[in-house]
């Protein structure tokens, strides 16, 4: 079975949606519950809706994707309803949200909405956000990251995660790990988008995309390396205590057994679902099913983080 489990709740599957794709309306929600996907996280909400950076906005290319959406959203309390629902209609079915503030205070003000509301599942506190225009990724600034983690659970004490940007210095992996390890995480996500990639037209000789000039979070198989790096990297360092969802350059079942292997206990999907629609979540868990049958797995923690070194 590809059965797992993210800060005590069971999960049938183990593949589900990255936050930001077939996320950000009740219809794309509805989608991605009809479908074989584990279950869904929200869009990144923010305290109050936001229509996000100018179109076009999201492009495909051979390899992958490039985007700067700059946080589109319905709001925090839009998502909130429309777990609620969920939470009613399929009683033991956890659900993740993910929030996402401009600062601090915002951050706070977010989870003590979340607080506030009938919410029983996951908080993702997205820190890795590249596209809006003159905001940092809050997880290249380690001392950002330790306030923010600092306010947070001062005050908030159910499951929560975060949302990393790719690291890419060993020393890095080093100094951000003893930091997160200081925390009762759930999980941290590893990765967002590679922020301000840029991806051009040639016969155009044309940026993609309109926002930032053309820069924006690359996704896709061009990802694919550092994700799992970023995976094996944490699942080295990390208190185990600490879980790690791993997203980052899926396209296929192999893709998943590999992020499996490298450490993570959930698997996300970002530019593959924006490209096949919530089908994909069935050939996905058919494809991680097959290879985990002919290496003779019953279950993913017969290989979860068993990646071997040479
Ligand atoms: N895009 C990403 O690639 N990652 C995020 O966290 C947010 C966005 C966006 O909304 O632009």
């Amino acid at each position: 079975s590809t059965r797992t489990h993210i800060a005590g709740f069971n999960f049938d599957n183990c593949i589900m949606n990255a936050a930001g794709v077939y996320d950000y309306s009740a219809e794309e929600l509805d989608a991605v519950q009809q479908s074989a996907a584990a279950t869904f996280v929200t869009k990144s909400a923010t305290l109050v809706p936001r229509e996000g950076n100018p179109e076009p906005r999201y492009c495909n290319t051979p390899y992958g994707s490039i985007n700067s959406m700059g946080l589109p959203n319905f709001g925090l309390a839009y998502y909130l309803d429309y777990v609620s629902a969920a939470q009613r209609q399929v009683p033991g079915k956890t659900y993740f949200v993910s929030l996402t503030g401009f600062n601090v205070e915002e951050d706070i003000a977010l989870l003590r909405q979340v607080q506030a509301s009938d919410f029983e599942g996951i908080v993702e506190l997205n820190l890795s956000c590249p596209n809006v225009p003159g905001k940092p990724q809050t997880g290249y600034d380690f001392e950002a990251v330790t306030r923010i983690l600092e306010a947070v659970f001062d005050l908030y004490r159910a499951p929560l995660g975060i949302k990393l940007p790719p690291y890419f210095d060993l020393v890095h992996f080093d100094q951000i790990a003893a930091i997160l390890n200081r925390f009762p995480l759930a999980y941290v996500n590893s990765v967002n988008s590679i922020g301000n990639g840029l991806c051009v037209d040639a016969a155009a000789e044309s940026v993609l995309i309109k926002p930032k000039q053309g820069f924006g979070g690359i996704g896709g198989a061009y990802l694919k390396p550092t994700a799992l790096a970023n995976v094996f990297a944490f699942r080295q360092r990390l208190n185990s205590s600490i879980q790690i969802i791993g997203t980052g350059g899926v396209q296929n079942g192999t893709d998943v057994f590999e992020h499996i292997l490298c450490g993570a206990d959930m698997v996300q999907v970002g530019t593959v679902l924006h490209q096949e629609g919530v089908a994909v979540f069935e050939r996905l868990t058919r494809e991680l099913k097959a290879v985990m049958a002919q290496k003779g797995y019953g279950g993913i923690d017969e290989f979860k983080g068993r990646l071997k070194t040479l």
